[in-house]
């Protein structure tokens, strides 16, 4: 890890308001946002009408539980512009999903919304150490995905010097590092290890970089790719999330000088940890799904949205406001294996204990009779005999059978033949 240190500077006041101020503000903004949203979004008028919940019913933070859940299902069925809470003339930029898991889904925002979303995204990069001046390389995809135009213009707001490569073309990226000479850079962390790889085959030490801090996010990963990213990149890397429907990246941000977690700027958004399978709202400390209720936006409000992200509440560190576990993965990638609960990440962890293997892999589910299957892809890792790795690849299996419990089967395929993202990782594959 680098000695970088950054440079002390002022934050917002709210971020280091009191509970109680903090708490006003939430519920003052809170019953705004319901009328907001039932005066002027079909979806949510219909949702409190079939309960019979009004707008004058939710006096506080206590109330929400009597509101409805938003899902991607009442996002894919208002499909394109159907959960808008202003004329779409008001909306001044649309973003959508990708739409692999299903229809696509798109979202809006009203010149208010971006500005607030670039002002939370300077103060995610400043928690996450960039400082104004400072050269900022973004390789998250531009488009209609949130990461890149997100980002970019967080990192305006905060007074860096945007590099607005987007995902894709590695060997330019690795051009571009060496010589623009950037301190931050922002991709997906699986990104990073495709570009890690290119610096080295280009002859470039991934240690040698200008390269201070890594801002990571976009896809689950866990602390030990955090570990192998700072060491082979001599960076500081720390996690980044948010979700296109609530705002897009900068909805919680881990700080540098702690890197124990992501705090929510929860004055725009407020969590909440449910049970998935009940919907029972569970205390802090406990696991759960993370839900979210937008409190200042204008042409989309979402009032309790499940993200499918799985994760738990901790009280605040480096900032008043509470924080977020890593995530553990989305309820969707979760793969239930002869009665076992598998995430993704559980393997990801196992498997960078594994010098021999390379940090490249996927989950690829199959059959075998009526029996559901579990195998891990991976490479041997860069000057690694194939020997070598398959001995790694038989200890890696053992490894998943006593602490997940779970039989799988290890396949080491060729270098470079796992598949690769500029963006978000594939990692389960189902050929069921
Ligand atoms: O991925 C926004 C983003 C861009 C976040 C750049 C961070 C950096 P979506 O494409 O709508 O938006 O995907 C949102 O990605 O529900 C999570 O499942 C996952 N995700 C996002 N950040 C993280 C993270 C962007 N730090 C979905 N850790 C979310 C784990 C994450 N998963």
């Amino acid at each position: 890890m680098p000695d970088y240190q950054p440079v002390p500077i002022t934050l917002d006041p709210i971020e280091t308001a009191s509970a109680g101020e903090l708490r006003a503000l939430q519920e003052e903004r809170l019953r705004d946002t319901v009328r907001h949203a039932y005066a002027n979004s079909p979806h949510y008028r219909a949702a409190f009408d079939e309960i019979g919940v009004r707008p004058a019913d939710i006096g506080g933070l206590d109330d929400l539980g009597s509101l409805p859940f938003t899902t991607k299902e009442d996002l894919r069925r208002g499909y394109p512009f159907g959960m808008f809470a202003v004329p779409r003339e008001q909306v001044a930029r649309i973003h959508a999903s990708s739409g692999t898991t299903g229809q696509s889904t798109v979202v809006g925002y009203t010149a208010g919304d971006l500005r607030t979303w670039a002002k939370l995204m300077a103060r995610s990069l400043r928690a996450a150490g960039a400082r104004p001046g400072q050269l900022l390389h973004n390789a998250y995809g531009y488009g209609l995905f949130t990461g890149g135009l997100g980002v970019h213009a967080g990192a305006e707001e905060l007074g860096c010097t945007v590099v607005p490569v987007s995902g894709g073309m590695t060997e330019r990226q690795v051009r571009l590092i060496a010589d623009f000479r950037p301190d931050i850079i922002t991709a997906t962390p699986t990104y990073m290890l495709a570009i890690a790889d290119e610096m080295e085959r280009q002859g470039i030490d991934p240690a040698g970089t200008s390269l201070k801090v890594g801002v990571f996010g976009a896809e689950p990963w866990t602390d030990e790719l955090r570990r192998t990213l700072e060491e082979r990149l001599a960076l500081h890397a720390v996690d980044i999330y948010g979700l296109s429907e609530v705002i897009g990246p900068g909805v919680a941000q881990e700080c540098l000088e702690t890197k124990d977690g992501l705090h929510i700027w929860e004055d725009h958004f407020y969590p909440e940890i449910v049970d998935p399978a009940s919907g029972a709202t569970v205390p802090d400390g406990q696991f759960g799904e993370l839900v979210f209720t937008s409190l200042t936006k204008q042409a989309m409000p979402v009032l309790r949205y499940r993200t499918g992200d799985l994760t738990r509440l901790l009280p605040g560190t480096a900032r008043p406001m509470r924080r977020m576990e890593k995530i553990t993965g989305r309820t969707d990638d979760m793969i239930i294996l002869r009665g076992v609960n598998i995430f993704p990440t559980q393997i990801e962890e196992l498997l960078l204990r594994q010098p021999a293997l390379a940090p490249h892999f996927q989950c690829v589910r199959g059959k075998d009779g009526p029996l559901d299957t579990l195998t891990v892809t991976t490479e041997p890792a860069a000057g690694v005999s194939p020997e070598t790795a398959a001995d790694a690849g038989r200890e890696l299996a053992d490894r998943i059978k006593n602490t997940i419990g779970v039989t799988v089967a290890v396949e080491i395929v060729p270098a470079g033949s796992v598949e690769r993202s500029a963006g978000k990782m594939r990692r389960v594959v189902d050929h069921r």
